[in-house]
């Protein structure tokens, strides 16, 4: 019997390298206090985020999913032969396995900042479609976007970023990453999915769950935080906040301090006021129109769109000459 195929993986991020660490520290340091969502996708993290996406509350991804059920093969045709699958932000891969059996790429490139996730998710994939070559890359394309040529060869480039992961860029950082990916896209092109302005209640309840996984999910940020820094934040003394902002059309996800409290790390540290705030999170929520402008902006030509009955989430494929 052959040898079961192991995925090439190249890893160009460390969450504790000196300049993250400096960066996370002047973060915390600011006015207000942040952390980047980034810091939420540890190991628990990214698990964390995997059981959110079951919650009978968080709508995005079995939104998504219905629409690739309902109008995949749809976008198949739309989207062509011969392709590598650049998985953006791949998580568990559960979503571009589902669209292997339409989409039959050649090769396919996960693409996560949490390294050891990945890793295991690719494995396990690996084994069970051996004729995909698969690569691995640990890398914050949020930084560069950085796909070594030889992982992708001679196939057209189809980058995959699902789920209104894009909703954690503000307007021109959002806009500036679709610039990215269309530079490297040429032949092929962008199948993105995008959460949808909707009602407030149902977007508030999406962030703010019933059993508290959401609530779970930001304070462990902090955790990831005191391994990599040294700080010695306690979660349980943060509340979680998430709130829609109907005139910049996001979610924004906070920390508030339930009492004054100090944190310290090696070489510092600061105190925060009983209800101060750590902002850990924005999601963008979009129009179709209006994020269909801004592929355009971003130089993608004539962009399609799927949407599911009620409106909520929208699937845009936009080619690349
Ligand atoms: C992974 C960024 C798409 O914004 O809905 C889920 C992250 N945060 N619940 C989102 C998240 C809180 C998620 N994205």
């Amino acid at each position: 019997m052959a040898e079961p195929k192991t995925p090439r993986f190249i890893q160009t991020w460390l969450a504790d390298d000196a300049a993250e660490r400096d960066a996370a520290r002047a973060a915390l340091l600011a006015q207000p206090a942040s952390v980047a969502p980034k810091f939420f996708y540890d190991r628990l993290g990214s698990h964390l985020f995997e059981a959110i996406t079951e919650l009978p509350e968080y709508y995005p991804t079995r939104t998504e999913a219905a629409i690739f059920a309902r109008h995949g093969a749809d976008m198949a045709a739309a989207i062509g032969a011969n392709i590598a699958l650049i998985d953006l932000g791949a998580g568990n891969c559960a979503k571009a396995a589902r669209l292997f059996a339409l989409l039959e790429p050649r090769r396919y490139l996960a693409v996560d900042i949490s390294v050891e996730f990945l890793r295991d998710a690719l494995r396990t994939l690996q084994r069970e479609q051996p004729h995909i070559a698969m690569a691995g890359l640990g890398q914050d394309f949020s930084a560069a976007l950085d796909i070594p040529h030889e992982l992708v060869g001679d196939a057209r480039p189809v980058f995959f970023y699902p789920g209104s992961s894009i909703g954690n860029f503000e307007g021109t950082d959002a806009l500036a990453l679709l610039r990215r990916i269309r530079a490297r896209a040429s032949g092929g092109g962008l199948l993105i999915g995008v959460d949808l302005v909707k009602p407030k209640a149902i977007l508030e309840a999406a962030y703010d769950d019933s059993l508290g996984v959401t609530a779970a999910f930001n304070r462990n940020a902090l955790s990831h935080l005191n391994r990599l820094i040294g700080s010695d934040f306690a979660p349980r003394q943060w509340r979680h906040v998430a709130f829609y902002d109907d005139a910049k059309a996001r979610i924004e996800m906070h920390l508030e301090a339930r009492e004054s409290l100090a944190v310290e790390w090696p070489g510092g540290g600061r105190r925060f006021a009983a209800g101060e705030r750590i902002h850990t999170e924005n999601s963008c929520k979009y129009t179709v129109e209006g994020f269909g402008a801004m592929l355009r902006e971003a130089g993608f030509e004539a962009p399609r769109c799927w949407t599911d009955h009620q409106g909520w989430f929208a699937v845009f494929w936009a080619a690349t000459r």
